[in-house]
């Protein structure tokens, strides 16, 4: 079989080897490969993916055999020789390592996840123990889980992850995974209470209302028109072409119990989630006596929500009616009014949701920690890490959650170029290689205007948040127009007023790496704030069931219990963002780029604009430019010496010489000194093809040098 080069008529195999490096050359080789099926091409060691928008047959088992241990150049491009070579490095190395996917909305991120993680369980765990094939099996099937809670049908992807993941899969020193661990960031949870035209909130909800039973759609009281409610309808789309809730209902229940989900836990998170069904038709109508406040119209609504969370009717309406607050030492319960009450009854819909979500991904990780579960750790264990987080995406209209995913693709872009750019020009400076400098946009300046002490977006989003109550959204909008004024990043109608793109007083726009975005300031505050009335964290706190009450922990505190103020969900998820890149630039990333390749999902459509624009904006050229100046590999003189210093006469077995010359003995010997360069402290190896062929050379000789440390080292090896 073909290695990289595949035949003239697949164009090239790697971006690094086009004869002229112009957009218009990198666009043609792309375009023809999508054409051809070949979704697949790389730019040395990353790996750009274009979403095929059809099933293409690359993914069986005969594929991982020909990629099974292999180098990355000796097979046509794919993402199973990513998949392994971060697999052989972390093994090799004994380093962790991470693969970091990333791409706009619809890329082909959570496919492209998924397909790693499948090519990583079928090539372990060859001695088949029975431990290890369960803890594949529910690091398998806690993607179907986690999609259906977390996924959902948005105008640019009809299985759009809402909300970030990243998976670390632990494996033993004989490269078995033994365990994992998903962190999970901001889920989108306005989703819950409001979609846009065209759009369907998460898909459980779907699942749940075509694909239970009739005893269990009864028993939760539901119909299985999902039009009658209306936290599921406002989108107006809930049948999706290309998902088939019915039987995903079934895959989502069997994966739960294979993961070790107790089949009262699984009931009862489908009580909550057809209890979030019925708040959506909670009404309220002012109180007759006391217009002041409200009543809620419809009992029997509450009734059932009330048996589904096992808590007190009574308690439940007083938790949607009214708000206790401590004031003066005193407790003082206070009626709301109307605009309050469904404020509130979002809140809590959205909130349990969440819990709810939190929840399973907790105990998907308990299913699979390794000390949970009791697999011994024999010598060093190492990690991959896969992350598939929400992928840049530009709305009609875009609000916090927008933002927030917006700058979590920035900080990942900006992570890439500080790893693949920045890094590699700055050793190549440091160890004195000769060096053409690439020019490429640095995107520091976004993540800084929003995340930046005191001065950046979300510390002007904290502050105005401080004022309860007295600051409104528009104040922070000028706020934002006072302090940014000078950013050339930010903009709105009262800095710039001849702008027409600005539609509204009530936007701003932010020019990202990927596009400029303009975000509607309503709801920023409240969104940041996420307040949830005590009343309802009680409440649950004291259900009945008591996997419910464990998801509201809080609630046993009492009213005059002063808590300090909670973080704010922007300052949260910025935390979280930034100790997820240290977390990744702390092992060997390995990078796909993903394409999205039209927006009519079409197999056969490459939109010749929009590829350009991503191709543009993900820095590929760049990163094309510095590969191909550059050296596919490097080692410190010591390592190289040692584990070279077997193939070279002058070298083994005794050497007393220098680290660099021995370096350079053994290279000169083998004939491969125009392929290298000397620096400081490293060897710079330009082709890959030097590198298979020492290390093949060394594998030759292993059985060699094994009978002769036998022979002369009786002390033994
Ligand atoms: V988002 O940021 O979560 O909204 P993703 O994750 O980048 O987005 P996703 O992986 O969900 O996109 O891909 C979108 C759709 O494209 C999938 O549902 C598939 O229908 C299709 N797709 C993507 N990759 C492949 C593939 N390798 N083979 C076949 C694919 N179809
Ligand atoms: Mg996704």
């Amino acid at each position: 079989m073909a290695g990289i080069h595949e035949g003239p008529e697949y164009g090239i195999g790697d971006f690094v080897l086009l004869r002229q490096l112009t957009l218009d050359g990198f666009m043609e080789n792309l375009k023809l490969r999508f054409q051809k099926g070949k979704i697949y091409t790389y730019i040395g060691e990353v790996v750009v993916s274009v979403n095929p928008y059809r099933p293409i047959d690359i993914y069986n088992a005969s594929y991982v055999e020909q990629y099974r241990g292999r180098e990355i150049y000796e097979r046509p491009p794919h993402i199973f020789a990513l998949a392994d070579s971060a697999y052989k490095n972390m093994k090799r190395n004994s380093k962790d390592t991470c693969i970091v996917i990333s791409g706009e909305s619809g890329a082909g991120k959570t496919e492209a996840s998924k397909i790693i993680m499948r090519y990583i369980a079928a090539v372990t765990n060859i001695s088949g123990q029975k431990e290890v094939e369960r803890v594949k099996e529910i690091l398998i099937k806690s993607n179907i889980i986690l999609e259906a809670f977390g996924n959902a049908k948005t105008n640019r992807n009809d299985n759009s992850s809402r909300f970030g993941k990243y998976m670390d899969i632990n494996f033993d020193f004989k490269g078995d995974p033994i365990g994992g661990h998903i962190n999970n960031y901001l889920l989108e949870k306005s989703r819950v209470v409001y979609q846009q035209e065209g759009e369907r909130t998460f898909h459980s909800f779907y699942q749940l209302v075509s694909g239970a039973p009739e005893g269990l759609l009864s028993e939760l009281k539901l119909s299985r028109d999902s039009n009658k409610y209306y936290y599921i309808s406002q989108g107006g789309s809930s049948q999706v072409s290309t998902i088939n809730d019915k039987r995903d209902f079934k895959s989502v229940n069997d994966a739960m119990k294979a993961s070790g989900f107790a089949p009262d836990h699984i009931k009862t998170l489908w009580r909550i989630v057809a209890a979030v069904i019925h708040l959506g038709s909670v009404k309220f109508e002012a109180d007759p006596d006391q217009h002041e406040q409200v009543i809620i119209s419809n009992i029997t609504e509450v009734k059932d929500i009330a048996k589904l969370v096992s808590v007190q009717v009574e308690d439940l309406k007083k938790a949607l009616c009214f708000r206790t607050i401590a004031a003066g030492g005193q407790v003082v319960e206070k009626g709301l009014r109307e605009s309050e009450a469904y404020y509130a009854r979002d809140a809590f819909a959205k909130a349990t949701y969440d819990r709810m979500f939190s929840w399973i991904v907790g105990r998907i990780n308990e299913a699979i920690d390794p000390k949970v579960i009791g697999m011994k750790y024999v010598g060093k264990n190492t990690v991959i890490g896969v992350l598939d987080i929400y992928g840049f995406e530009i709305f009609d209209n875009n609000s916090f959650e927008q933002f927030c995913i917006n700058y979590c693709n920035e900080k990942l872009q900006q992570l890439f170029i500080e790893l693949v750019l920045k890094q590699e020009q700055e050793e190549y400076m440091r160890e004195g290689i000769e060096w053409q400098h690439v020019e490429y946009f640095n995107n520091k300046v976004i993540c800084d205007l929003v995340e930046q002490s005191h001065k950046g977006i979300l510390a002007i989003l904290d502050e105005a948040c401080l004022n309860v109550g007295k600051v409104t959204d528009i104040m922070f909008l000028q706020a934002m127009a006072t302090k940014l004024n000078k950013h050339d990043r930010f903009t709105c109608r009262s800095l710039n007023p001849t702008d027409k793109t600005l539609e509204h007083d009530r936007d701003f726009r932010i020019k990202h790496y990927a596009g400029d975005v303009s975000y509607s300031v309503v709801g920023f505050l409240d969104k940041n704030k996420d307040t949830l009335f005590q009343d309802f964290k009680r409440l649950l706190f004291n259900s009945k069931d008591e996997l419910i009450r464990a998801m509201w922990p809080e609630g046993k505190q009492s009213v005059t219990e002063t808590t300090r103020r909670p973080v704010t969900a922007g300052t949260n998820f910025k935390n979280s963002i930034v100790a997820l890149v240290e977390n990744l630039a702390s092992k060997e990333p390995h990078y796909v780029r993903c394409i999205k390749p039209n927006e009519l999902k079409s197999p056969s459509v490459f939109d010749d604009e929009r590829v350009g624009h991503q191709v543009r904006y993900l820095g590929l050229m760049e990163n094309v430019r510095v590969r191909r100046a550059g050296f596919a590999f490097r080692m410190h003189y010591d390592r190289f010496l040692l584990r070279y210093k077997c193939i070279c006469t002058k070298t083994w077995p005794v050497y007393r010489g220098g680290d660099v010359d021995g370096t350079k003995c053994i290279i000169n010997e083998k004939g491969f000194q125009d392929d290298v360069k000397y620096g400081r402290s490293k060897i710079f190896i330009r082709s890959p093809q030097t590198l298979f062929s020492l290390e093949e050379t060394r594998d030759a000789k292993i059985p060699t040098i094994v009978s002769f440390l036998q022979k002369h080292w009786r002390g033994g090896l």
